[in-house]
């Protein structure tokens, strides 16, 4: 059977990565194996496949695609992104310590604070804007060091190198979250990760309409241990989803490309606004790191964060003015999203914590999808002039 080779470029890979013709009927597309079963000749003697919370052939191809697309050699595929994330620190036993950036997802820092802590693992978290401040935070029990960049909802920017740099000094694994930039923009196991975490739901399916999350790593002792738990815990995701992520994969490089194309525009539009206090965009020369996006990132990204005037009346009336954006949690689909942080995707970060990040109740964060740039500029501001009418 003929497969893609690793040595072909992302946008080859997205496509044809772990994929070939079905060998028995030629489909050019990988077939949706549903069996939760597989018949052996006897007791042992099988395909490759026993039973699909271990291993499944949609399965496979899936994480063979994942693997090849960020550059590793192994990629674990699994329910959601909470769901990756949660096997992954299981690895870790009481006592152990994490250090994590201070800007995560709301359900990143759930698992961290409301799951592993009551197991006995404590995160310390620190931002790690400035590399140098991880180095005070290792204690001799830190065993895990979790970054995404760029953050979510903050958007700010760590230097991937620097950070996995001082990691390896300290022999300690570094995690990056990669589900903003994709592998299209950023490739963190080449910059010294050693493991790559992603919530599948956003940019990489694409579409809204999968609930996914895998981990990919090029190191052989973690994915026997991740397979491991993959299998003792069954997170996994569904064949069917399996399918629909490599179905959504094949377009990731052409969505990426227009995502970061209308978000420059759209960032540097609202960023001259005069209902705008704010706006937050790798992109934009006013990024406090903005030279570190052009070094590390090969673009800018689809997400912007700003600051409307009026506080929460006017992000109230903002929300619900928006006709093409639709106001909904999650990211990275082919429609654009609009949402409130600090009352949706990051309620469950602790009231202080999200004033000292800047999570105001004016902070607003936008997914800019595949629709017309102009449309959706007119979109928003038609609702900014909601906003401003706002009391
Ligand atoms: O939702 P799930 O597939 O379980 O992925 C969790 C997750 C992990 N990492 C990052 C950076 C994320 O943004 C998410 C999910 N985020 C949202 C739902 C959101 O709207 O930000």
């Amino acid at each position: 059977m003929k497969s893609a080779q690793p040595n072909l470029h992302l946008d080859t890979l997205a496509i044809h990565g772990g994929q070939s013709p079905d060998p028995v009927s030629g489909a050019v597309m990988t077939p949706i194996v549903l069996a939760s079963t597989f018949a052996q000749d006897g007791p042992g003697v099988h395909k490759g496949y026993e039973y699909s919370r271990t291993d499944n052939p949609t399965r496979r191809t899936l994480e063979h695609c994942l693997a090849s697309i960020e550059g590793g050699r192994h990629g674990l595929a699994f329910a959601s992104g909470c769901a990756a994330m949660t096997t992954l620190l299981h690895v870790l036993r009481p006592g152990d310590h994490v250090i994590a950036g201070d800007d995560l997802y709301g359900g990143s820092f759930r698992i961290l604070d409301k799951v592993m802590k009551p197991m006995g693992i404590v995160t310390t978290q620190v931002d790690l804007t400035l590399a140098s401040r991880l180095e005070a935070a290792i204690r001799p029990e830190t065993k895990l060091v979790w970054i995404e960049t760029p953050t979510n909802p903050m958007l700010k920017l760590i230097d991937i190198a620097a950070i996995a740099r001082i990691c390896k000094g300290k022999s300690i694994p570094l995690v990056v979250d990669n589900t903003f930039a994709t592998p299209c923009l950023q490739r963190p196991l080449a910059m010294g990760a050693t493991l790559v975490v992603h919530s599948m739901t956003k940019y990489l399916n694409g579409h809204s309409d999968v609930v996914g999350g895998c981990i990919v790593t090029s190191d052989d002792e973690w994915n026997t241990k991740l397979r491991f738990l993959q299998n003792a815990m069954g997170a996994i995701p569904s064949p069917f989803d399996c399918y629909m992520v490599l179905r959504g994969l094949k377009t990731l490089p052409v969505r990426m490309e227009r995502h970061v194309k209308s978000a420059g525009s759209i960032a540097a539009w609202l960023e001259a606004h005069p209902q705008v206090e704010k706006v937050i965009y790798p992109g934009l020369a006013s990024h406090p790191q903005h030279a570190l996006a052009k070094e590390q990132m090969k673009g800018p990204g689809g997400m912007i964060s700003f600051v409307v005037r009026g506080g929460a009346p006017a992000a109230k009336a903002l929300l619900e003015t928006v006709a093409i954006f639709a106001c909904a949690e999650s990211l990275g689909g082919v429609e654009s999203l609009i949402e409130l942080p600090a009352v949706m995707t990051h309620g469950a970060i602790p009231a202080a914590q999200r004033a000292e990040l800047g999570i105001t109740d004016g902070f607003i964060r936008i997914s800019v999808g595949l629709e017309d740039e102009g449309d959706l500029r007119a979109d928003l501001a038609n609702a900014l002039e909601a906003a401003k009418l706002a009391r």
